[in-house]
């Protein structure tokens, strides 16, 4: 089953249905020469160390940068991408009120790196949330081209709905190939890893990834972008990452050095001054009819 490609006006709908069937979907061509140049830009001097991974899960040749809210700006303009956000609240909402952003990451994955081990990312949970909860839609959006040779992800399309244990023979995996501003689109369930790379060049993929904002965030977006930073996002950005409440009572917080009730229990969007709901933690007869209606 190969990967289905569409082109960036295809409506939400037909692109969600390709998910629930294959878990894999590129859409083509969405960013510009400009945008790919800017992003480069500002990852160059994160790429330019010489940290490489030291296992078959992250591999030998292969670069990861992090904290991609904090560093570029660009990464920002992706993560809040409104087609890849419509599609992400409407794949994950059946399981949540709200999602945020779980993990970023530029992957470069350079020459003589090996595959990565194939699996399925809702394992960093460690297989306590049930299958029928879908736990992560993810993107990767092609920095330079992704090509079998240079190591596009490899993927298992349709594996999301396998028995847990069932491995792939080798006719089944498919690359995500595309070209440079292409974004694949695949869920936390579908069975997939980094290709090898067997060419001189490296392959450099933004990978930005939406959970449930129930769920312990992979990458600790608290630290890896601080309110010190946090307070120059914009308010959605800032959302996103998780500085909002999730559900009810998810999320508050209080200033440990307040003595005049000011930051007691409140919401974080409070720390930057923003206008909110006033939060409360919830009455209890909210919080018995919210556990009631989930259950
Ligand atoms: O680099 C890739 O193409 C995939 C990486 C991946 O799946 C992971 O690190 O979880
Ligand atoms: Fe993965």
């Amino acid at each position: 089953m190969s990967i289905q490609h569409v082109s960036a006006d295809t409506d939400l709908d037909s692109i969600l249905e390709i998910i629930d069937r294959d878990a894999a979907v590129v859409i083509d061509n969405v960013l510009s020469e400009n945008d790919l140049a800017e992003i480069k830009y500002e990852l160059q001097p994160y790429l330019k160390n010489d940290i490489e991974g030291d296992n078959e899960f992250t591999g030998f040749q292969t670069k990861r940068v992090g904290a991609l809210m904090a560093r570029s700006p660009k990464c920002r303009e992706l993560a809040l991408d409104p087609k890849i956000n419509a599609l992400s609240k409407k794949f994950l909402e059946p399981h949540c009120d709200g999602y945020q952003l779980h993990f970023t990451s530029a992957i470069q994955i350079g020459p003589n790196e090996t595959a990565q081990i194939l699996h399925r990312d809702r394992g960093v949970w460690g297989g306590y949330v049930p299958r029928k909860i879908e736990t992560q839609f993810a993107t990767i959006w092609a920095i330079t081209d992704f090509t079998k040779e240079n190591g596009a992800t490899q993927v298992v399309p349709g594996s999301h709905k396998w028995d847990k244990n069932r491995m792939p023979s080798d006719d089944e995996i498919e690359n995500a190939e595309m070209t440079a501003g292409s974004v694949f689109i695949y869920t936390g369930s579908v069975i997939h890893g980094g290709g090898a790379n067997q060419t001189s060049e490296n392959r450099l993929g933004v990978f930005l990834h939406y959970a449930p904002n129930w769920l312990r965030q992979e990458e600790n977006q608290y630290l890896s972008c601080p309110p010190s930073i946090a307070k120059d996002l914009s308010p959605e950005l800032r959302d996103l990452m998780g500085y909002s409440q999730g559900g009810y009572v998810l999320g508050f917080f209080t200033d440990p050095t307040d003595t005049e009730g000011k930051f007691e229990s409140v919401s974080p969007k409070k720390l930057f001054g923003e206008d909110f709901d006033p939060f409360k933690i919830a009455s209890s007869e909210e919080l018995v009819s919210s556990s009631t209606k989930k259950n």
